[in-house]
Formats: structure tokens, C-alpha cells, sequence
């Protein structure tokens, strides 16, 4: 009997509890991103995101295909908006931003991505997209013009993450906003894991070993390390070997 190949999402949670880059063509240059891509592989990450919550570059679709020229790794596309989509990644993460109630988000930019989607035959991963209160203004916030869930409000995010899992997601995100003040609380990340079944990713603001091993010991199955990368290489491998 033939045996298919594994795909992207058996593939990630094949690795759980694990690191995730994420690499934003915004602020790494095309020319880097082939190194980049390189080290964070050879350093252990599970897989590598890309995505931006602007997208200015006219380099996106090179620097893409430039990453996945140098790594073995899942390339997954973290879309801020619905022209970020490319043939030369593996798949996508189908965002819906739950926590906001601006319908754009929620579920115009992905309307407006399926036929792209679709010719490019990407493997579509659906992600229930949570933005929680960080300490400061994001980009994200701004960008998508949504108030994220306050940060004491356990029940909140735990109500959300719950419908996303319902509505059929195959993983929540719990989002602090990339360079957040501080990351998602780990009491919250303890109750949605506690009350989901579907694998937990939890970004935003990591920056620290402490951090991380913090936000995994509360039931995170995935962290996803943004800035960090861009601000110390060192840094980056000793948040993922304090994880592993
Ligand atoms: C942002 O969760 C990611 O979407 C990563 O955030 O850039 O703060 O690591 P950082």
C-alpha cells in the first residue's frame, strides 16, 4: 500500500511541545532571509512562519522562495492581510481574527484569498486568532482596528478560544502582538488549554528563556518566536534550547 506523505499540521504536531520562527519580510532583508532560514533550522525550530502585519516590501514572494530554498521545515504563511499569499510555501494559516469585531478580519481578507489559496493548492491549517492586551499599542491592533481581550479576562479568551475550536479550527493562537510589552499571562494560557482539545500556539513579546519555559509549562504547545530573532541570534537559541 502507498503511504502519503505527512501534512504540515501532522507534521508540527509531530513536534509538540516545540518553537516556531517567525520571520517578517517587513524587517529582515530579502538577501538575509536564505541565512535566516538557515539558522533557525539548523537551531531546532519546528517550522517557520511568515508574515507581516503591514506587508511594504515588494520582495515578498522572493524572500518566500528564498527561505524555502533554505530549509527543511514546514513554511507556513501568517497572512496579515489577504495579498499575502505565495506558491512557494507549504501552507497557511486560515486566520480568523475572533477576538475582534471588525467583520474585515474576522471573514473579508479571507474571502478574498481563496482563489489564491486554491490555485496555489496550499494546505490550509484554520487558526483561530486571539489578540490579547500586551501593555502596549501593536501593530496588529492597529492593522486589523480591534480591541484585543484585556488581560485578566480569563474567561474571555477562554469563551473564545472554545468557539474557535467548535467552529472547527485546528489550532488557537493566543496573540500578545509581535514586540508586546509583556507576553499572553500564563494563568490565561492554563485555562484555554485547560478547556480546548485542539493544539495551543502562543505568541507575542517572548523574549527570555524564563519566558518561554513560563508560557510552556502553563500548556503551550507551541511558542512563536518573532522579534527576538531579528534582535539576538543568541538569544534565540538559548529561548529554544531551554524548551527542548
Ligand atoms: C507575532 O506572535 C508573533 O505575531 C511573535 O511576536 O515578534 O514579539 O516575538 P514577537
Amino acid at each position: 500500500m502507498e503511504m502519503s506523505n505527512p501534512t504540515v499540521y501532522e507534521t508540527l504536531n509531530s513536534t509538540i511541545p516545540s518553537v516556531i520562527a517567525l520571520l517578517d519580510p517587513d524587517r529582515i532583508a530579502p538577501e538575509g532571509a536564505g541565512e535566516v532560514a538557515k539558522f533557525v533550522s539548523t537551531q531546532g525550530a519546528a517550522g517557520i512562519l511568515i508574515g507581516s502585519s503591514l506587508m511594504v516590501t515588494p520582495h515578498f514572494d522572493q524572500f518566500i522562495e528564498t527561505v524555502k530554498k533554505n530549509t527543511d521545515r514546514p513554511l507556513v504563511l501568517f497572512p496579515g492581510c489577504a495579498h499575502q499569499v505565495s506558491r512557494h510555501a507549504d501552507a497557511i494559516f486560515f486566520l480568523s481574527l475572533l477576538s475582534g469585531r471588525n467583520s474585515e478580519f474576522l471573514i473579508g481578507e479571507q474571502v478574498k484569498a481563496v482563489f489564491l489559496i486554491k490555485e496555489f493548492n496550499l494546505e490550509v491549517i484554520p487558526v483561530g486568532y486571539i489578540l490579547i492586551e500586551s501593555g502596549n499599542y501593536t501593530a496588529v491592533e492597529y492593522m486589523s482596528n480591534t480591541k484585543p481581550i484585556p488581560r485578566t479576562k480569563t474567561e474571555i479568551a477562554v469563551a473564545h478560544a472554545l468557539t474557535g475550536e467548535y467552529f472547527g479550527m485546528k489550532y488557537i493562537y493566543l496573540e500578545a502582538g509581535s514586540g508586546a510589552k509583556q507576553p499572553v499571562p500564563a494563568a490565561m494560557v492554563q485555562q484555554v488549554k485547560k478547556a480546548i482539545t485542539i493544539p495551543l500556539i502562543v505568541g507575542g513579546g517572548i523574549r527570555t528563556a524564563a519566558d518561554a519555559k513560563t508560557i510552556m509549562a502553563a500548556g503551550a504547545d507551541f511558542i512563536v518566536l518573532g522579534s527576538i530573532l531579528e534582535k539576538s541570534k543568541e538569544q534565540f537559541t538559548d529561548i529554544i534550547r531551554s524548551v527542548s
